[in-house]
């Protein structure tokens, strides 16, 4: 059953970064028989771009570069440009697009080449795009938190799609828990690992607080290790919690303390109940207001940018 929705497209910007070359927005075009549209074979990365008292300024730039190229190295694509170009080219684009904030998708692809699976004789294009991306879980998300449920789907099992690689492919599986989410009126699904143990949402990593200790699933989880995720475990022992990853079984997300999200769109957003089972008292939670305020501070410039995360424009 197909369900219609009626989102409005991406908010247009003046250019995008295409191969080299900023190209107008409506001129970022591809053929219909690109590798990448046929077979998924395409690695991407998203960040922000935070307004800061300094200027406009991306969050966590290089390790997003970084991953971007660890992406690539799986799927044994090579990028032709090195991080440093790619950074230029990315600062370059916001300057160009006037934005004081954005989000900021790079993806490498597989272009136009002989049809087939084999993509090694595809080229290897690359292009960067921004946009006003805002609240990804809903504006009333932050206050409240969000319903979500434990998918049906299970997450990517770890000899069949990697899960250190943000490969677009991946994102079947994301799409299957999302739709199934948002059909049956929950805000995200978070997916189980092959083994049964809590894996990462559709689109963010997962936390649990319980008995003042935080608990996150491990990269052996069939997670995207997240920047957000490394960035909270950094804040929230700088705030003296200790962290650890570790396996989370299904059922401890009902009786966590505190359970939030975090991700480069999703930033650290609070999750109210979990199939509709509240957490707790069903309010997000103290730790998770501490984190997501010290993470905020952070990337706005409201306090000094102690750990080197921001790159100005
Ligand atoms: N897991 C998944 C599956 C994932 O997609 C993301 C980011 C994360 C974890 C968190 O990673 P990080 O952003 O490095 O903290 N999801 C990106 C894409 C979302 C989208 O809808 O597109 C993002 O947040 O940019």
């Amino acid at each position: 059953m197909a369900e219609k929705t009626k989102a409005a497209g991406v908010p247009k910007a003046k250019k995008i970064w295409m191969d080299g070359e900023l190209v107008d927005w409506d001129k970022a075009q591809v053929h219909v028989l690109v590798h990448a549209l046929h077979y998924g074979s395409s690695v991407f990365e998203g960040m922000r771009c935070y307004s800061t008292p300094g200027g406009p300024a991306c969050f966590r730039l290089h390790d997003h570069l970084h991953r971007l190229r660890q992406s690539a190295k799986i799927y044994r694509m090579d990028i032709p440009y090195t991080d440093e170009e790619l950074a230029a080219a990315t600062k370059e684009l916001i300057r160009v697009n006037e934005q004081q904030r954005c989000y900021v998708r790079p993806i490498v692809f597989r272009g136009y080449g002989p049809m087939g699976v084999n993509p090694l004789d595809s080229p290897v294009q690359v292009t960067i795009a921004t946009w006003e991306w805002g609240a990804y879980l809903g504006d009333e998300a932050a206050r409240t938190g969000i319903d979500v449920c434990v998918s049906s789907w299970t997450r990517l099992a770890p000899n069949t799609e990697p899960s250190l690689a943000k490969a677009g492919a991946n994102y079947m599986n994301s799409q299957l828990m999302k739709m199934e989410a948002v059909i049956n009126g929950y805000a995200e699904a978070i997916a189980l690992d092959i083994n049964g143990y809590v894996a990462e949402g559709s689109g963010e990593n997962i936390f649990i607080v319980k008995d003042g200790g935080i608990v996150t699933p491990p990269s052996g989880a069939s997670i995207l290790p997240g920047i957000t995720r490394h960035s909270v475990i950094v804040l929230a022992k700088e705030l003296g919690h200790e962290v650890r990853k570790q396996i989370i079984p299904r059922e401890g997300l009902y009786i966590a303390d505190e359970v939030f999200l975090t991700g480069s769109a999703a930033e650290i957003t609070p999750v109210r109940s979990v199939d509709r089972i509240p957490v707790a008292d069903g309010k997000p939670g103290p730790i998770t207001a501490a984190l997501r305020k010290a993470f905020l501070d952070i990337v706005t410039g409201a306090v000094p940018d102690r750990h080197g995360w921001l790159e100005p424009v």
